[in-house]
């Protein structure tokens, strides 16, 4: 068995050897990130594949956001480093169950949030992020809008923009949606002087507690510019590893030791070192639900 050094060096070597790059979500283990040619939220991610010219992206995250890769960057081959890492969230949607929510609200612009699978993806208008959420429902025309799949964001959203008719799905993060109201309000009496920062997948209640509800980038963003030096942090552990690397005077504290999402946490430097020497696990997509899913990316992307 190779130990942790050996093992940074053989991934180095093999990354070379195969030209590829390797792009870690915000959510991954530190030994991940620390590894990572970048590291950022999945659309970040995606746009920063299409935008080089190696020929394979090692991706480590979830199965959605390496699907996300390569609907943008077809001619690459994706690897997701661990096949079993999926996200539940993603998984409360089919296209076969849209198919049919969009017979009973048949005026309803379908927005899909990212966090969902290429075939979801294909049957929606337009996708959105956790960032541009609010801005891509603005930009619709139409009044009905059918959210999916998280019912939290699409809460939040709901409360932004109250002219539009959201029409909700029962979709949610496992992890981000056992926060409670009561922990927030246990921790802020532990630190008083903490901002709070939490992720818009966490409850209405607990958004409505919170001093700053965004993204995981926007989350890494606000404590950056932040005066404050205390924040109490309401997403995915893994942020921290950025979060404290590029800010050594301030302190984060987790809102909740159960934020931790065990599909992020699959990968490991031995799932990255398997999946170069290997070339495994290689993401497929079918071509025409592709070029629709991407139609809805592409639409989200022209946003801005
Ligand atoms: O889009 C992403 O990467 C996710 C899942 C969360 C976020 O807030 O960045
Ligand atoms: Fe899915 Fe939640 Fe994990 Fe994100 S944190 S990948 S939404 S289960």
């Amino acid at each position: 068995m190779l130990d942790r050094n050996e093992l940074k060096e053989r991934i180095k070597q093999l990354k070379e050897e195969k030209n590829a790059v390797i792009v870690a979500h915000n959510y991954q283990n530190d030994e991940v990130q620390e590894i990572a040619d970048v590291i950022g939220d999945s659309l970040a991610l995606s746009r920063y594949c299409a935008n080089n010219d190696k020929d394979v992206i090692v991706f480590c995250g979830v199965h959605f956001m390496a699907e996300s890769a390569k609907i943008l960057s077809p001619s690459k081959t994706v690897l997701l480093a661990e096949i079993d890492a999926g996200c539940p969230m993603a998984d409360m949607i089919t296209a076969d169950a849209l198919r049919e929510a969009k017979k009973k609200y048949p005026g309803a612009v379908v927005v899909c949030y990212v966090n969902s699978s290429a075939e979801v993806k294909a049957e929606s208008d337009i996708c959105c992020t956790s960032s541009n959420a609010v801005e891509v429902v603005k930009s619709i025309p139409e009044k009905d809008i059918l959210f999916v799949p998280d019912k939290n964001l699409g809460s939040y959203v709901a409360e932004k923009v109250p002219e539009k008719n959201i029409i909700l799905w029962e979709g949610y993060c496992i992890t981000h949606h056992r926060i409670s109201v009561e922990q927030v309000r246990e921790i802020k009496k532990i630190h008083p002087d903490a901002l709070v920062l939490v992720h818009p997948e966490c409850r209405k209640e607990v958004c409505e507690e919170a001093d700053f509800v965004g993204s995981t980038k926007q989350i890494i963003d606000f404590a950056e510019k932040s005066e404050h030096s205390k924040f109490i942090i309401g997403t995915e552990m893994g942020v921290l590893y950025k979060l404290k690397r590029d800010n050594p005077d301030k302190t984060f504290y987790l809102l909740s030791q159960g934020l931790i999402c065990p599909n992020m946490k699959k990968t490991t430097l031995e799932s990255v070192y398997n999946a170069l020497k290997e070339m495994k696990y290689e993401i497929k997509l079918d071509e025409n639900i592709r070029l629709k899913a991407k139609k809805a990316l592409d639409r989200m992307i022209r946003i801005g």
